[in-house]
């Protein structure tokens, strides 16, 4: 691939955007070969965890602002994005988003659908796209909504501002802010740890963790926890404790 590099180890898949030089701004190849990567790594039986970062200084500077001009954006979003958009949300695997440098546009809209996010100290956080005249995208309104308050994810959004690593982290957007010189260690330890976990446990939790109705919450634990019920690491597990007594 020309702009996606994807790396096996310790039963993590590393799907890294690979346009350094242009911050990985994201065009159209790199968002269809992302789409395809994920795909060979949600089939691919030896990876348990989904870790999608950026090389060189940014996560990813968002779209790239070299598309045509005369582009229907609409069009756009709806084939090159939406199928990368949908297949993140719908991946069973837990996909971590390490974001360090910069993050902005269709960039941030990307790690929002991550699972959770782990953030080197010195990210900037770039709201962007008012700033060029355009709503947000790419599924980033709604997991805004999902992560952040109402009024302060629409101040932001409204202020194009850019905002630092703590403040996104009283936003909700981060779920652990790493020094920069721990970082990257520290994300390959959490990614490594969660790849070592029971797989039913882990991808059960998600499941059940995303939005859905009361009744439609109890019929996924019932069918979640009897799968969790019968592998190996939970019975070896209770034997454990039992030995114990
Ligand atoms: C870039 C980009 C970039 C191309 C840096 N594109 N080359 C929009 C349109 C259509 C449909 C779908 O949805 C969207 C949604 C969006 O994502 S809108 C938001 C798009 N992103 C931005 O507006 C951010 C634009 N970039 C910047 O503001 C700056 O580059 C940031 C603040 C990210 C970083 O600044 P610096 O650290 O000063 O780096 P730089 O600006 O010098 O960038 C390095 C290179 O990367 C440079 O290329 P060059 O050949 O001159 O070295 C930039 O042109 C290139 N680059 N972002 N989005």
């Amino acid at each position: 691939m020309e702009t996606i590099q994807v790396e096996r180890h310790n039963g993590v898949g590393w799907l890294k955007w690979n346009r350094p030089e242009k911050l990985n701004a994201l065009n159209e190849t790199l968002l269809r070969e992302a789409r395809q990567a994920l795909g060979q790594l949600e089939a691919d039986e030896s990876v348990r965890v989904i870790v999608l970062i950026g090389e060189g200084r940014a996560f990813s500077s968002g779209q790239d602002l070299t598309i045509e001009s005369d582009a229907d954006y609409g069009t756009y979003l709806e084939d090159v994005y939406h199928p990368l958009v949908r297949a993140l949300s719908d991946c069973q695997k837990p996909i971590i988003a390490g974001i360090h440098g910069v993050v902005a546009g269709a960039g941030l809209s990307l790690a929002l659908a991550a699972d959770v996010r782990l953030v080197a100290r010195s990210t900037k956080f770039s709201s962007a796209f008012i700033k060029i005249g355009l709503v947000a995208d790419a599924g980033g309104p709604y997991h805004l909504r999902r992560l952040m308050r109402q009024d302060v994810a629409l101040d932001w959004m409204w202020s194009g501002s850019t905002i630092d690593a703590e403040r996104a982290e009283a936003f909700g957007l981060v779920t652990e802010l790493i020094e920069d010189e721990a970082y990257l260690a520290r994300l390959t330890a959490y990614a490594e740890t969660l790849a070592a976990k029971s797989p039913t446990a882990v991808q059960g939790m998600k499941a059940l963790l995303r939005e859905s109705s009361f009744e439609d919450g109890l019929a996924q634990e019932v069918h979640w926890q009897r799968e969790c019920g019968k592998t190996e690491v939970h019975q070896r597990a209770m034997q454990a404790f039992l030995s114990k007594k």
